[in-house]
């Protein structure tokens, strides 16, 4: 199955962007990592480790709160990590959410975050604790290997493997593909848990012997994959590089659908980027699926662009070389040629809060949070409620696509004690109090934290909705679901470009506001008005959500409302 990597094209990286210059000196993900953090000097790490240590799963930031104080009394900033474990399907038992919890206290800011992929954050890690979070971690049987970096990431899959015969058949693929495609070097075991060097080859090592996928120079850029199952498409499948519809007939898992080339990132004053949902390209069996996510990454390996980052993602690879290339070279490879595409239809995205029963007589809680963030506050204590939980061994965990928690396998005698613990901390168990808006609501981290934030996300929409919430309670649509997301930036984090109502940062306090995404994952939304202070958003939304009110067919969504009434013709 292993196709040595071309040696030409593996050659031409060198001359690339810097960070192929970092790749290709970094001894296979060594780089001088043990040299940066023994340094006592600065909290901060050498130029080109900021880059390698994204591999290990890891960023190296500074609290953006702190930033002028720190710069006036002329200090350096106050730099600090970010860890992002590697959890494929978002699964993690008990003890584990619990050695999350201590964590979280012990080493980074006292909260940690679930991701709109699936996993959990970590903040706040000053240099000095990083060595010991990751050695809990592992403890934990968690790792951050390939969290981020050049590499695939984690692999999402819809949640609850219990929910039915399918769920479970598809889950462990998430798992299967996520390990077949994981970098080989044994940097971060030597670096972070002192495995001795040697039990692979080193410097001077053939590429293909150390990294036969990756080699030297691993991805051009970032890689993901997601698998859903219809009718539900939580995680907007069609995001992913690589995105795999599972099909099935009579119970049974008869293969994927493969689409190619998704991914949201865009880049303000740069024409030449833009946002791609994933085309479907055929069918394959499970028996196939490996070859097909294996050598689909290996193509983008050896065609991606790697001399303007900004352009090297693998939707640019898919445009440039056309999508018939790419299914004859993807043929090649594999020694097989997809199928034909098998029909489905999403018909919900999102997360289905409240409780639901289980194949194997058991329960599941989808338990909505605000954006991912597990902390205490003054009004609720959701991060205690779940350690707690935990501690009494109630339930497993499951991450969800949109920073939401499935409390899984849950006996039913032990469903009233849950719901009694939540009650304590200050959390209802079922989400249907909140406004639909609320419900559907993504925001990515962006401020404190996020180096490349232009505005607030995840500390600032949950207000903004407050006070959208008046507006729509005036016009009978408090329980209507409409999709809400907002980013600090372009780069699409939390998925706004797939939103029925989408808001992008670009200065602080000051959002582009984007309209008329599906609300089935499966069309993108486009720019409405550009530069909107929070005045200038409630005002330009509130007529448009009362003709939707008044005008609506049966059915309709509110990105269908969009479309129909034309009010992207009159765009910004
Ligand atoms: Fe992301 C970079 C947070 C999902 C597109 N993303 C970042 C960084 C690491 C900022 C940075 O470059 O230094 C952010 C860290 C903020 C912080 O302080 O924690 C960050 N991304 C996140 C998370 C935590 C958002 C969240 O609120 O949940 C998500 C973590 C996912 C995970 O667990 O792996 C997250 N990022 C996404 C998604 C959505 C998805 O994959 O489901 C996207 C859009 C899909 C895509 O990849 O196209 C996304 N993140 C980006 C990009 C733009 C990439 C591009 O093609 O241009 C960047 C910037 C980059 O790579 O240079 C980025
Ligand atoms: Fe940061 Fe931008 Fe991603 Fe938000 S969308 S987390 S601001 S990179």
């Amino acid at each position: 199955m292993t196709k040595p990597i071309p040696k030409g094209l593996n050659e031409r990286a060198i001359n690339g962007s810097d960070v192929e210059r970092i790749k290709d000196q970094s001894n296979y993900l060594r780089g001088t990592l043990v040299e940066s953090f023994a340094n006592p000097l600065t909290g901060s790490i050498s130029a080109d480790d900021h880059q390698l240590i994204k591999f290990h799963g890891t960023y190296e930031q500074d609290d953006r709160d702190r930033r002028n104080e720190r710069l006036a009394r002329k200090l350096e900033p106050a730099y600090e990590f970010m860890i992002r474990a590697r959890i494929p399907g978002g699964n993690v038992t008990a003890e584990q959410w619990l050695a999350l919890d201590t964590i979280s206290d012990l080493y980074g800011n006292h909260t940690f975050r679930l991701t709109t992929r699936q996993t959990v954050q970590f903040h706040g890690i000053v240099k000095f604790k990083l060595k010991q979070t990751i050695q809990a971690m592992d403890k934990a049987l968690l790792d951050s290997i390939a969290g981020c970096g050049d590499v695939n990431r984690n692999v999402m899959c819809s949640p609850d493997p219990a929910l039915s015969s399918i769920n479970a058949q598809v889950y462990p693929w998430a798992t299967k593909i996520s390990e077949h495609l994981m970098p080989k070097s044994r940097a971060y075991h030597e670096i972070w848990l002192d495995e001795p060097q040697g039990r692979t080859l080193v410097a001077g090592g053939e590429a293909e012997e150390i990294e036969p996928l990756y080699g030297k120079h691993y991805l051009p850029r970032k890689f993901k994959i997601g698998i859903a199952i219809p009718p539900h498409n939580e995680s907007d499948v069609h995001m992913n590089d690589i995105g795999l519809i599972a099909i099935a007939k009579n119970d049974q898992l008869l293969g994927f659908n493969v689409a190619v080339g998704g991914g949201l990132g865009m880049t303000f004053g740069r024409e030449d980027t833009y946002a791609r949902l994933a085309t479907d390209i055929g069918f394959c069996t499970p028996e196939q699926v490996l070859d097909v996510v294996y050598h689909t990454v290996a193509i983008q390996r050896d065609f991606g662009n790697r001399q303007d980052r900004k352009l090297s993602r693998f939707k640019y690879t898919i445009d440039k070389y056309g999508l018939e290339w790419f299914k004859q070279e993807l043929a090649a490879r594999c020694g097989f040629e997809l199928q034909a595409l098998h029909p489905y239809t999403f018909t919900t995205t999102g997360d289905r809060f409240g409780w639901a029963e289980t194949t194997d007589k058991r329960w599941h809680l989808g338990l909505r949070l605000e954006h991912g963030r597990i902390q205490d506050t003054e009004k609720t204590s959701i991060k205690s409620a779940l350690a707690q939980i935990a501690r009494e061994k109630l339930c497993a965990f499951r991450m969800t696509a949109n920073q939401n928690v499935f409390l899984t396998e849950v006996k039913k005698n032990n469903k009233a004690r849950i719901v009694n613990i939540l009650k304590e901390h200050g959390y209802e168990s079922d989400a249907s109090h909140l406004s639909g808006l609320r419900r559907n609501s993504i925001a990515c981290v962006a401020l404190n934290t996020c180096p490349q934030a232009m505005a607030e996300a995840e500390r600032y929409l949950p207000n903004l909705i407050t006070k959208l919430e008046p507006i729509l309670d005036k016009y009978g649509l408090l329980q209507d679901n409409i999709k809400i997301r907002m980013t600090g930036c372009p780069n699409g984090c939390g998925r706004s470009v797939m939103a029925e109502i989408g808001f992008i940062g670009k200065s602080p306090g000051r959002y582009n506001l984007y309209l008329g995404g599906g609300f089935n994952g499966q069309r993108l939304n486009k720019l409405y008005r550009e530069n909107l202070d929070e005045a200038a958003i409630l005002t330009t939304l509130e007529p448009i959500l009362a003709d939707y009110a008044n005008q609506r067919e049966t059915g309709e969504t509110f990105g269908d409302f969009i479309l129909r009434k034309g009010l992207l013709d009159q765009a910004a």
